[in-house]
């Protein structure tokens, strides 16, 4: 469903588990940072909102989105964690950056996850400006890190249940 039409907060269609007890890492890039910024918090907050104790989220910067994609590495590499989400905002410039940028992050951020067999969760924006973008970190269509944080603790239940 495209966005227009879907809320990224609103979770009425599903039950979001509880997430006390799990571990969560948190990759956020620092390229439009007041975008991700604004993820960071709507992800942050879920998972506390939905019962992670605070100790059991660890957050990390990388400089941009190209960088998730190790930094999700390096955290299922040396730390003991359930699930990482992946925070981004890539937005569509005046080169053709934009179109490798997110053909990149998506696919390497599948390959982290297959190879961890870990949820790695793709919180990337990828806009054509930045008011779509901040429409979507807390504006008029909600918030894509309450969408990732909500995706990451189902993904865990479900490899719990499993
Ligand atoms: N990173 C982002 O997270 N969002 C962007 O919109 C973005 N645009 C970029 C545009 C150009 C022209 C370049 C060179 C980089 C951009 N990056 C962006 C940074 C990229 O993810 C990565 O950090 C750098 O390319 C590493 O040198």
């Amino acid at each position: 469903m495209a966005t227009h039409l879907k809320n990224l907060s609103d979770f009425s269609h599903t039950t979001i588990p509880s997430a006390k007890g799990y571990r969560f890492g948190i990759v956020t890039a620092q390229w439009n940072a007041d975008v991700t910024g604004a993820l960071y918090k709507g992800a942050y907050d879920l998972l506390l909102k939905q019962g992670a104790n605070p100790e059991d989220i660890l957050s990390v910067l990388v400089p941009g989105s190209y960088e998730l994609i190790s930094g999700a590495d390096l955290l299922l590499s040396k730390q003991n964690l359930d699930a990482v989400i992946c925070l981004g905002c890539v937005i569509q410039g005046e080169t053709p950056h934009f179109d490798y940028i997110c053909n990149a992050v998506a696919n390497g951020i599948a390959n982290v996850s297959i190879k961890h067999a870990k949820p790695v969760i793709f919180g990337v924006l990828t806009t054509l400006n930045q008011d779509q973008a901040m429409d979507r970190a807390g504006g008029k269509h909600g918030n894509k890190g309450d969408e990732a944080a909500a995706t990451a603790i189902l993904m865990v239940e479900l490899e719990k249940n499993l």
